[in-house]
């Protein structure tokens, strides 16, 4: 009998999610632990009146797994989620040091809240659990735990980056939160970088280092054949005929200034200066959800790709055409998918990113007698993987403009040889890949990832 797997995080996906429309680390998790019964446990996305430490976790059964969600007081809302996740570290772990806030008392709420999510935790436990930790709402979380007593095995693992410690010391206690991480028996991070970041920030507060490369990734055969299907499926034909015979550039990512939209849009507008050819040859599509609402810096940021968006349609359109699309609201899964798979170019730029899951997704979309390609950035983890992409540094319009010309007159030799090369990496990858080499670490079976990368 495999062990329970009780997994921890910020938000637990929401019942209706257990259907294939959900996305992120929701599907990933559950494809790649099926065997396994699971507790999963973490806020309900609700707040109350109630103090956090009162609440008490209700627990739902949904088919693949019972589900123990509590809420948040508004002040904790405010403090550990708004305040010190997404206002502090948030920034500061995409080594944005500029963006990054403090307040004190943010600082006490994100320690309080973690002691309060593990004391609600404490009760559900079973001696033989295998608890699995994810991203930086929690990073004391383990050693909250430790500390009412319970001996079971703890992981962690961060999906976002690990930045130079130097720049990690700006945050006031920092060594503290390196610190707490010692409660945790096994420590995964994205990529071979951030481990080593990692590594030395736990040397420098007398931590034993133990971070660990286990790059996350997506279900690549299932994604490519929900790709097939919804390419077929109404929204993306409406699509592909709206587009007219022009080929399309796509890019996905929540509205985050991680993801270096405005540096893209300036990088598609060098496109139809520089290379004229392309001239109402080419129309980009950018889905951008709005996500973090509540953070002032994601606000300023809507109203700059706002005023953006106007400018390029505005200098570049012509009255039957306009060059760059925009939408703010959610996708169907599904939709998404059928959309990649009509895309030439998939446009993936972020200034900083944990790995990025759109660059697999759109890889494992891609029909493989004519796929896209994939222009990518330096900075996404996926590009250590992706020596097939076209690779970009984000912050130079110019080079984006460049890698974008290359992409859209690329002979399809080139774009077959390349695809292949970056699905054996997607597939190697995969979700599962990640969740069994990081469970048989937690279990004590540590296989060198490796070596199980030599023998794919
Ligand atoms: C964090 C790290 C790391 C996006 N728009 C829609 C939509 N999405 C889906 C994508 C993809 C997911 O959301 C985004 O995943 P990413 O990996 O690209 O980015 P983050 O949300 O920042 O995730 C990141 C990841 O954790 C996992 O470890 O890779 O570096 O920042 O699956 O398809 N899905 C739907 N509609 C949309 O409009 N349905």
């Amino acid at each position: 009998m495999t062990r329970r797997l009780v997994i921890v995080s910020n938000r637990v996906p929401a019942v209706k999610e257990r259907s294939a429309a959900a996305g992120g680390l929701a599907v990933a998790v559950r494809d790649a632990t099926a065997r396994r019964r699971k507790l999963w446990f973490g806020w309900s996305g609700r707040t109350t009146l109630r103090q956090t430490s009162r609440n008490v976790p209700s627990v739902t059964r949904v088919g693949w797994a019972d589900l123990a969600t509590i809420e948040l007081s508004e002040e904790d809302y405010s403090g550990f989620y708004v305040g010190f996740s997404n206002s502090t570290l948030w920034p500061l772990l995409h080594y944005r040091s500029g963006l990054t806030e403090y307040r004190r008392r943010d600082l006490a709420c994100y320690l309080a809240v973690n002691v309060a999510f593990a004391e609600a935790l404490v009760p559900l436990l079973e001696p033989d659990d295998l608890v699995w930790v994810h991203d930086y709402h929690l990073i004391p979380f383990g050693a909250a735990l430790r500390a009412r007593g319970s001996p079971i095995r703890i992981g962690f693992f961060l999906h976002v980056p690990f930045p130079p410690p130097e720049i990690f010391a700006i945050l006031p206690r920092w060594e503290e939160l390196v610190r707490a991480l010692d409660a945790y028996d096994v420590i995964g991070v994205q990529t071979p970088q951030d481990a080593a970041h990692l590594n030395q920030a736990m040397a420098a507060a007398a931590v034993a280092p133990r971070a660990e490369a286990i790059p996350v990734g997506i279900d690549p055969s299932s994604f490519a054949a929900l790709a097939r299907r919804a390419a077929q499926g109404r929204d993306p034909l409406r699509l592909a005929q709206s587009l007219g015979g022009r080929a399309l550039v796509l890019g996905v990512d929540r509205l985050d200034y991680s993801k270096g939209l405005p540096q893209r849009f300036r990088g598609f507008a060098s496109l139809l200066q520089r290379f004229p050819e392309h001239h109402a040859k080419v129309t980009m599509l950018q889905i951008a959800p709005v996500s973090r609402g509540e953070v002032a810096q994601y606000r300023a940021l809507r109203r700059e790709l706002d005023e953006l968006v106007g400018r390029v349609n505005g200098e570049h359109a012509e009255f039957d055409w306009n060059p760059l699309r925009y939408l703010t609201r959610d996708v169907p899964r599904q939709t998404l998918a059928g959309f990649y798979r009509l895309a030439r170019v998939g446009l993936v730029t972020p200034l900083r990113d944990g790995m990025n899951l759109v660059a697999k997704e759109y890889v494992a979309a891609q029909d493989p007698a004519d796929p896209g390609v994939l222009v990518l950035s330096r900075f996404a983890g996926a590009a250590e993987d992706m020596a097939g992409a076209v690779l970009v540094n984000p912050v130079d319009p110019d080079e984006t403009a460049e890698a974008l010309h290359a992409a859209l007159t690329m002979g399809i030799e080139e774009r077959r040889s390349r695809w292949q090369q970056m699905m054996v990496a997607v597939e190697r990858t995969s979700a599962a890949a990640w969740a069994e080499s990081f469970l048989a670490r937690l279990e004590g079976e540590a296989v060198p990832l490796a070596r199980r990368r030599s023998f794919a």
